[in-house]
C-alpha cells in the first residue's frame, strides 16, 4: 500500500521526506518515478497532470496539497473517491497575515510613502483615516475568510461578509448570494476576495462587480486584494477601473495565468502589487502531518474530515 505524491512546481523532496518520516510503514511513490499502480491507495496532489490519476484500481482517497481543489476538478478524468481539502491553522494564519498586512498598507497609505521615498518627497496631507472609518468586505465566508474577518476585527476594520449560503457571525455584517451583493459591495472600500473557483465564481470579479464598490469612502475610493483564484478575475476589467480611477489600486497574489506573463500589463501598473501566489503557502512539515492524519484515521476506520463536494465544486 503507497502514497503517491503527483505535484507540479513545488519541491517535491521536501514532501517525500516529510511524509516518509510521518508514515514510516507507506511507501512514498512520486508521479514521473516508477511504481506499481495497484500499490497506490492515496494520493496527494497539487495540479497533477490531466488524466495522471487514472488507472489507479485500489485508490481510496486524494488529498488536495492545498485549500483549493479547482486544480483537481480541472481534471476531467479525476477518479470517483473522496477528496479532502487543506484545513489547517498553518495555512489559515498565513492566510491571514496577507489580508490584514495589505489591508493595513492601505489603510496607512504605504504604496504612497513608498513612491514619495524613491522621489525624495516629504508630503503629509494630515489625513489617516482611522480602521473603524474603513469598510472591509471579504469574499468567502469559508475557514480562510472568517479566521480574516476576525483578525481585521482586532486591528479595528469596519468588516462585512458575503458567501453562498446566509450566515450569522457575531460582530459581522452578512451578506449572501446574489440578492446580498449590491448591499455588500456597496458599503466596501477594501474587496479582499477569499473564494474559490467554481463554475459559480469564474470572471465574477469583472466590471460590473468593481463599478458597485463604495466610491465615497474614507481612503478616497475603493481597493482590491484577491488572493482566492486568478480566474475569478477580469485583469482587463481591473486594469481598465485603475485607469478609470474608479479602482485606487490592487494587490492580487493570484492571476488568469501563472506565472504572471511578463508581457502582463499588471506587472508595472503603479497601483497595483503582485506576489507570486503565495498568500498562504502549504508548508511541508504542517501539512504532510494533516494528510498522515487523515490516512491514519482511514486506516483505522474513521471517516475522513474536510471532504469536498464535487456537486458545488469545493
Ligand atoms: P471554504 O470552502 O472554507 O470557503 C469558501 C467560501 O466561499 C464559503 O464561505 C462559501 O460560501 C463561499 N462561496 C463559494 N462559492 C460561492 C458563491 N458562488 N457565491 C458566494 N460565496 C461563495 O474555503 P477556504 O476559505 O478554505 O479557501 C478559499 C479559497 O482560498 C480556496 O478555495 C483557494 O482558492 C484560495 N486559497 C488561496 C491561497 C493562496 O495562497 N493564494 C491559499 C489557500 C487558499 P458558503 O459558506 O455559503 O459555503
Ligand atoms: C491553496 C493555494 O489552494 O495555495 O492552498 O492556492
Amino acid at each position: 500500500m503507497s502514497l503517491l505524491l503527483a505535484m507540479t512546481g513545488w519541491h517535491v523532496e521536501d514532501w517525500r521526506a516529510r511524509f516518509a518520516a510521518l508514515l514510516p510503514d507507506m511507501p512514498v511513490v512520486i508521479l514521473g518515478e516508477p511504481f506499481d499502480r495497484r500499490s497506490v491507495h492515496y494520493v496527494a496532489s497539487w495540479k497533477h497532470p490531466e488524466g495522471s490519476l487514472s488507472g489507479l484500481p485500489n485508490l481510496a482517497a486524494v488529498f488536495s496539497l492545498g485549500a483549493g481543489v479547482d486544480h483537481l476538478f480541472a481534471d476531467t478524468r479525476l477518479p470517483e473517491v473522496p477528496i479532502a481539502r487543506v484545513v489547517d491553522p498553518d495555512l489559515t494564519t498565513r492566510m491571514s497575515e496577507y489580508v490584514v498586512l495589505h489591508c493595513l498598507r492601505y489603510l496607512r497609505q504605504q504604496p504612497r510613502y513608498d513612491r514619495q521615498q524613491i522621489d525624495k518627497s516629504w508630503e503629509d496631507d494630515r489625513n489617516q483615516p482611522a480602521a473603524r472609518a474603513v469598510r472591509v468586505g471579504i469574499m468567502g465566508l469559508g475557514e480562510l475568510g472568517q479566521d480574516a474577518a476576525r483578525k481585521l476585527k482586532v486591528m479595528g476594520f469596519d468588516v462585512a461578509g458575503w458567501s453562498r449560503s446566509p450566515k450569522t457571525i457575531d460582530g459581522l455584517a452578512t451578506f449572501s448570494g446574489s440578492d446580498g451583493m449590491v448591499d455588500f459591495l456597496g458599503r466596501t472600500d477594501i474587496l479582499v476576495s477569499l473564494l474559490p473557483l467554481t463554475p459559480d465564481t469564474r470572471g465574477l470579479i469583472d466590471a460590473k462587480l468593481l463599478a458597485g464598490l463604495a466610491q465615497g469612502g474614507r481612503l478616497g475610493g475603493p481597493f482590491l486584494i484577491n488572493a482566492g483564484r486568478g480566474r475569478l478575475q477580469v485583469e482587463a476589467d481591473i486594469l481598465a477601473a485603475l485607469e478609470a480611477g474608479t479602482l485606487k489600486g490592487a494587490t492580487l497574489d493570484v492571476f488568469e495565468t501563472e506565472p504572471l506573463p511578463a508581457e502582463s500589463r499588471l506587472w508595472a501598473h503603479p497601483a497595483v502589487t503582485v506576489t507570486p501566489h503565495n498568500a498562504a503557502m502549504s508548508e511541508p512539515e504542517a501539512i504532510a502531518t494533516l494528510i498522515a492524519a487523515q490516512i491514519r484515521r482511514l486506516e483505522a476506520g474513521e471517516p475522513l474530515e474536510h471532504v469536498v463536494d464535487p456537486a458545488r465544486g469545493y
